[in-house]
């Protein structure tokens, strides 16, 4: 940290305070005084526009962003009836009924979760969904659902953004009082990548449902329904929103070759299985896109026959086929397609919804939705978009070799990142290879978060270590496997279809013994009370319970989240551009600092280094003159 006392100067730690020193400095003494919004927010600034922004690998200093256009939306106007007046007057069954028996194709926007997930590894903050939100309810409240937490937001939220994951679901709330709000949920791992015990799972239902999820996902990454049970439950008995179950598709369906395991028979098994568990709706999880189109008419019409809820189609254009999937399903009458806003769309990222909603205009199952605009806001999207360049994944056209490597849409625009993070930023296509023989070591598994992380952490070893499949089996004995593989192998994600392959598993266990139930079986139920107090002790700035689920979910997390909060304030307000970039000299920026109080800073001019590598940032608040001193990290 840099925020500047006694113990923090290079001085002081270095053993060389004298009488002196403290006389010519006593501002040094002046710790712990609590500062205000706007001296936090400089000092975040300052630090940024010295050192960078951490998660900033290469910035690019001619970079000039254009100035997003808010499509134009009079705050005044009432918001139009959406599905969320009609799930609240018809109820839950009265709903689902309602789906089935209109006509027309529905839709899902995924832009504010899955679209920048896939895309730009989930880094889009708060601020620049929560511009468009109220509009784009008004302009488009014929949409079955938005699609706006869950997955990986929750985790990157708190640990890269320092925002908070509960206060972003809450604005979106009011701004969207109208549309249902949907969410994807990890079933057994809730929004985490471990499993939790059953009765934080059911407290997290109930939370997320309070602070505006009207419809859950819920998956679990083996299609293990067994894992699925507690959450649906959740849903079904402690909230009034709806439960969407999720068949995760992997393989190749019509390819005999492929489908040993995953073929049409195993499909509309757990498809009836969680028809039988309560799901209000079915959701085809094709989380790596491929659901070839031919396999998608065969898949639909099936299911269409062997369960009665309505079934929700979601798909990652990696392979740059499936509008055409898109248009199959809707020829076999899908009830709901998930679509990404144009420039957000495309890719690892779902198919184009103004293509699509274009592309149905004369089908007989067109839902009429305004196209104009539509591409108002893919183009308010394409300019933001610019912000977040340094999260692009480099992928510059569809590619079918996704069919080989099935990594996941989401997990792919992470993957980049993590390589260059351990050291393999030039090895990705080595990395690509062996996540395929990791996969198959493994017995050919399901892979999306958690059990694609593990699939990616073996490939990241792999790659590392330059291990065959041969050296995994052979050599595993003297093998320090990643954390996250032992605990597949000890059945910590739950049971894979099919069972573990027995030589991998003893290669990583080395004689310890996995466990064959369900994981969260295990895990002892949380004293809430007892356990809350303990959290509000240690951090008495929380913000209520939903920040103890945020602690649960990611302790580590959390706790540097915390602090970040503690020395800068509630970051999320810095306008992105600066966020990621600093400021530039004289450039000047609004800041919301709090509701309806802005402040106007400028950065004048930043110092050299003295001798002790402390810097001096001179800013303009409000027409005042600021100054902050700031170590030089370099
Ligand atoms: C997913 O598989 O859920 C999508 C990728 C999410 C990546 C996030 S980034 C922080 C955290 N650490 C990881 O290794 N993965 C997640
Ligand atoms: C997630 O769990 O984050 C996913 O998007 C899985 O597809
Ligand atoms: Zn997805």
């Amino acid at each position: 940290g840099f925020l500047l006392n006694v113990i923090s100067h290079p001085i002081f730690q270095r053993g060389e305070a004298r009488v002196s020193f403290i006389e010519t400095h006593p501002e040094l003494f002046n710790f712990r005084k609590p500062q205000d919004r706007s001296t936090r927010a400089l000092n975040y600034l300052a630090d940024v526009i010295v050192n960078g922004n951490p998660e900033v690998k290469k910035k690019d200093d001619s970079k000039i962003f254009r100035t997003p256009v808010v499509p134009f939306s009079d705050p005044y106007s009432t918001y139009p009836a959406g599905n969320r007046d009609r799930l609240k007057e018809l109820g839950r069954d009265g709903f689902v009924q309602w789906v089935k028996d209109q006509k027309s194709v529905l839709y899902t926007d995924t832009t504010f979760r899955d679209g920048h997930q896939s895309l730009l590894a989930t880094r889009v903050r708060t601020q620049d969904l929560q511009k468009v939100a109220a509009g784009f309810a008004k302009a488009h409240p014929e949409l079955f659902s938005m699609e706006v937490w869950g997955g990986a937001t929750f985790d990157v939220a708190m640990r890269f953004l320092y925002e908070s994951p509960w206060k972003r679901l809450e604005a979106l709330r009011e701004a969207m009082p109208n549309m249902l709000l949907q969410m994807l949920f990890r079933g057994s791992n809730a929004v985490g990548y471990s499993a939790y015990p059953d009765n934080l799972i059911e407290k997290f239902v109930e939370k997320s449902w309070e602070s505006g999820i009207d419809v859950f996902r819920i998956f679990d990454s083996l299609n293990w329904v067994e894992a699925m049970k507690v959450s649906m439950k959740a849903v079904r008995e402690r909230t009034d929103a709806l439960c969407e179950a999720a068949i995760c598709y992997t393989g190749d369906m019509l390819d005999p070759a492929k489908n040993q395991k995953y073929n049409l028979q195993y499909y509309l098994d757990m498809a009836r299985q969680l028809e039988d568990e309560g799901a209000h709706l079915l959701c085809i999880k094709d989380m790596a896109g491929l659901l070839k189109p031919l396999a998608a008419d065969v898949l639909v019409r099936e299911l269409k026959q062997a369960v009665d809820i309505p079934i929700h189609l979601h798909t990652h254009d990696t392979a740059g086929i499936q509008a055409a999937t898109y248009l199959k399903a809707i020829d076999a009458n899908v009830d709901i397609v998930d679509c990404a806003l144009g420039a957000l769309s495309g890719l690892t990222s779902q198919p184009n919804f103004n293509s699509v909603v274009a592309m149905m205009e004369t089908h007989e199952r067109n839902c009429p939705i305004n196209l104009t605009s539509l591409n108002a806001y893919s183009n308010y999207w394409e300019d933001v978009r610019e912000y977040y360049y340094p999260f692009e994944s480099g992928m510059k056209g569809g590619s079918a070799e996704v069919y080989e490597n099935e990594i996941p849409g989401g997990q792919y625009s992470n993957l980049k990142p993590q390589a260059i993070a351990t050291g393999l930023g030039d090895k990705f296509e080595t990395l690509k290879k062996n996540y395929v023989i990791a996969n198959r070591l493994f017995g050919d598994i399901v892979k999306v978060t958690p059990s694609s992380k593990v699939v990616g952490d073996m490939a990241i070893f792999m790659t590392a270590n330059n291990l065959t499949a041969d050296d995994v089996v052979n050599r595993g004995e003297s093998l320090a496997f990643p954390e996250s593989v032992r605990g597949f192998f000890k059945g910590e994600l739950g049971q894979p279809v099919g069972g573990f392959p027995k030589d991998v598993q003893e290669a990583v266990l080395k004689g310890e013994q996995p466990i064959t139930g369900r994981p969260n079986e295990h895990l002892k139920p949380i004293d809430f009370d007892a356990d809350f107090k303990k959290f509000e002790e240690k951090y008495p700035l929380n913000a209520g319970f939903e920040d103890y689920l945020s602690y649960q979910m990611y302790p580590k997390v959390y706790d540097e989240y915390y602090k970040a909060n503690e020395q800068y304030g509630d970051v999320s307000v810095i306008p992105t551009p600066a966020f990621f970039y600093g400021l530039k000299e004289n450039e000047e920026i609004l800041i919301e600092i709090e509701e309806g109080k802005n402040i106007l800073v400028r950065l004048l001019f930043k110092s050299e280094p003295d001798e002790y590598g402390m810097r001096t940032i001179t800013f303009e608040l409000n027409g005042q003159s600021r100054q902050v001193q700031v170590r030089d990290r370099a």
